[in-house]
Formats: structure tokens, sequence, C-alpha cells
């Protein structure tokens, strides 16, 4: 069987709030404290998984992570039991409930930002190598990097195989906010080839942005190359553009999405766009099909708004590509107009479509947010034995999970309430179960 590329995303956890917690994020700032609705987050991005997986592309999922991460606040010397923890750290007298908020965020349900993948065909050993995301860049997302690297072992677990990294080293350093920085372009016949994106040097030098953080280092990108064992003529190491970033392109698929043979991006996108495409098309030949939106066609304010670069671009059975776009880019007329333009071009490209992901796109998590690719061959496939990839009956089971055990409503004060960690702890306990997984989280273990 030949490899196929699928779609892992990150199913919504119970605690999904709007808690403001990511400076250079435009969504996540401007909805700070709205109301939350955990229970349609979690719909909706059960809804994109159906469809996908009704395109006929390969669909799976990855578990949320347990909030409030208890162990978080214990190690920040909170004590008692778990609900004296909680009552705590929801009126610190230094920090008001900032604590509290930021080990409850339910941030893993981006699992574009869990690891970067290198497949199998790319990689000097043959095996496809995971290496999970430290996030050092946003402490509420620093907390992922622990149980990510649980569950890909839980799920990849065959060691012959799949090789699951641990993190980089954390500090600052070698700061990697996983496969949102990660671009891997193909065509028939010559070898992969992959960009690791970055936003600063490590060791200081070079622009940078100067209004919004840079959170991937180039030293970290080398070493995902690395480690992922991708041969150094495959690899191509952009810089973000520093007025991307502090446009609100936090990360690379904010402005920029590549799947096969087509790349969509912003002229912000990175520092040295002509350079990068004519490296590309040295690498790629004639086949490579670009479209690069400008200032002029389409506003970076538009994109970061709208998202439409934060789209899933697909490959169809047929080999024709499809658009999965959130509904954001159909209101706004920049975004729709460039979307139209690459599927009426004539190229690979042919349709696009619009799902409502508002819930979690008010975090600044949109389509190509919610999923970590990975190439998987029909072997390596039945070599895992949890049970994440997608079919109707899955998607039944957990569509009447999330309704049996999600609120509806959630604002900040909530998150002071024990009872919602007991009820999203039981929930996953259950999870665990539908799923295959074993035991994740450390409350089972
Ligand atoms: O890291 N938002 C996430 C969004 C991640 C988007 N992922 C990709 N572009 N691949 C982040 O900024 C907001 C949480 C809050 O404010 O409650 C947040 O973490």
């Amino acid at each position: 069987m030949p490899d196929r590329e699928y779609n892992f995303d990150g199913l919504v956890g119970p605690t999904h709030n709007y808690a403001g917690l990511s400076p250079g994020n435009v969504a996540s700032l401007s909805h700070a404290g709205q109301p939350a609705n955990p229970r349609a987050a979690a719909l909706q991005g059960l809804e994109k998984m159906r469809f996908v997986a009704s395109l006929g592309v390969g669909q799976a999922l990855l578990p949320p992570h347990e909030r409030p991460s208890l162990r978080t606040l214990r190690r920040l010397g909170f004590r008692g039991s778990d609900e004296e923890i909680i009552v705590q750290a929801a009126r610190d007298h230094e920090l008001g409930d900032h604590l509290l908020r930021i080990s409850s965020s339910a941030a893993a349900m981006w699992t574009a930002n869990a690891a970067t993948s290198v497949p199998a065909s790319d990689a000097a050993d043959g095996k496809l190598h995971l290496i999970p995301a430290n996030l050092t860049a946003m402490f509420h997302r620093s907390l992922e990097e622990e149980t990510t690297t649980l569950v890909l072992r839980a799920i990849f677990a065959d060691r012959d195989r799949f090789e699951v990294h641990d993190a980089l080293p954390g500090a600052s350093h070698f700061a990697d906010e996983g496969a949102a920085n990660h671009t891997r372009l193909f065509v028939p016949g010559k070898p992969a080839v992959h960009l690791f994106a970055w936003g600063r040097r490590a060791f200081g030098g070079g622009a940078e942005p100067v209004r919004f953080p840079a959170r991937q280092t180039r030293e970290a990108s080398h070493a995902l190359a690395r480690l992922g064992q991708v041969a150094a003529a495959q690899a191509l190491f952009p810089q973000q553009h520093p007025a991307g970033i502090d446009a609100g392109a936090f990360h690379t698929d904010v402005v920029a999405v590549g799947n096969g043979n087509v790349l969509l991006l912003h002229e912000r996108a990175f520092m040295d766009v002509e350079g990068l495409l004519n490296a590309l098309r040295t690498l790629l030949g004639p086949k490579l099909v670009s479209y690069l939106a400008t200032e002029a066609e389409l506003p970076i304010k538009a994109a970061v708004a709208a998202y439409p670069f934060n789209s899933q671009l697909l490959t169809l059975p047929d080999r024709t590509m499809t658009i999965v776009a959130p509904a954001e880019s159909r209101e706004d007329p920049h975004a729709h107009a460039f979307l139209k333009r690459v599927a009426d071009s004539g190229g690979p490209v042919r349709s696009v479509h619009y799902l409502d992901l508002r819930q979690s796109m008010r975090n600044g998590g949109g389509p190509a947010c919610l999923r970590q690719r990975i190439v998987l061959s029909g072997e390596d496939r039945s070599a895992i034995k949890a049970r994440v990839f997608w079919d109707g009956d899955l998607g039944e089971e957990l569509a009447g999970w999330v309704r049996r055990h999600y609120r509806d409503r959630l604002v900040a004060s909530d998150l002071a309430d024990p009872q919602l960690a007991r009820d999203g702890f039981a929930a996953l306990d259950e999870l665990t179960r539908i799923l295959r997984l074993g035991s994740v989280y450390d409350f089972q273990r």
C-alpha cells in the first residue's frame, strides 16, 4: 500500500476558554475574557474531522491533555488536595487567577504545534520521526510537551518503525513550535523538500520583530532537520518575516501553506520570498506551483484576521487538491478573492470548502492549526493499535462523549470550580478507554 498522509486532529478539551494568554496572537488577545463554549468547540472539531474523512483523506486524532495541570501547580508550590490547589491558584495574592488560567488552557487542541513529523521516506534511517515541540515561547503551551510525548509514544509504539524523540532541550535557545513552522513539498520522482522556518536567532543578531515575540529559533529548526535525518540538500531554513510576525503571524502557517507541489504564501511570510521560491524551483523543478499574495491583493491584516492560509491543502483520491478554509475567509473579501484565484487558476487546486471553526478561531487556531500531518504506509498504520483513526462509529461515539461531558459555557471564574476538573478527568479517563490508549494522564498513573 502506498504512503498516505493522515491528519491527526486535536480533540478540543473540556476546559476550552478564552484566557488571552498569547501575546502576538491577535485573536487570543482580542477575545480574552469572552465566554467560550467547549461543547461547540469540540463538536466543530469533530465535524471538521468527519468532513475531511468524507473527502477520502486520511483522518485520525489526538486526545486533549488533562487540565488544570495539577502537576504544574504543585511544582509551583501549591499544596493540599486537588480541590485545595485549585482554590488557592484561583486567588493567589500576587497573580490572581493567572496561574490557574495558564494551567487550565486547552491549547493542546492545536496539534500542528504538538510535534514536527518527518516521513520515513525522507529520513536517512527509513523511520518516521516525530519530534515533540517544547513550545517554550508561551508558558501555557510549554506544559504540553510531557503529555504529547507520552501520547505519541503510546500511539507510535512500534520502535522499529517510529522514532518519537525527546523534545528539544528547554529554555529559549531551542524554542520549537512544531509543524506550524514546517512545510514539506514534493513532486513525483524527486526527493521531498522541507522548509523549517524560524523567527529569531538563539544567540541574537539579524532582523527580529519589534512588537510581538518571535517564537521559534533558527537553531531549533536546524536541530529538527538533524533529528528527522533530512538530507542537508533537501532542507531549507527561511526566516519568518519580522513584519509578518509583528502583524500577528506568530506561526508560519498563519501566512503560508504547502502540499505536494503547491505553495500558497503571503509576501510577508518570509524575509526573502524570491530567494526561497528560486531555491524551491531549483530543487523541485518547473512542476512547483506557487501563489504569492501581495499586500495589495491581500493585506496582511486580512490574512491574520481571516486565516485563508491557515487552511488544509489536501490531496484528494483523484490527485487533485482542495482547500479546507475557515468560514472567516469566505466573509473577508480579500481572503475570499485570493482563495478563489487559486481554485480558478487551472492548477492542481480545484475547490475551496469553508467550515465553521469559530470557537477555535477566536483563540487564533484555524483548520491548519488543529491538525498534525503524519505520513504512514499501510504497514505503519497496521502497527498502530490505538483506536485513533477516524471512522463513522468512532465519530458518533466521540460526539456522544462530548455531549455527555462538556459544558456549553465557560468563563474564567468557572476554572476555579473543582467540579470542572473532576468532570474533565472522568471524561478523559473514559476517552482513553474509547481510544484504547492505556494510561497517559497523571491521574491514571
Ligand atoms: O499558541 N492560542 C494558540 C494558537 C495556536 C495556533 N496554532 C498554529 N498556528 N499552528 C497559540 O497562540 C490562545 C489561548 C488563550 O488565549 O486562551 C492560544 O494558546
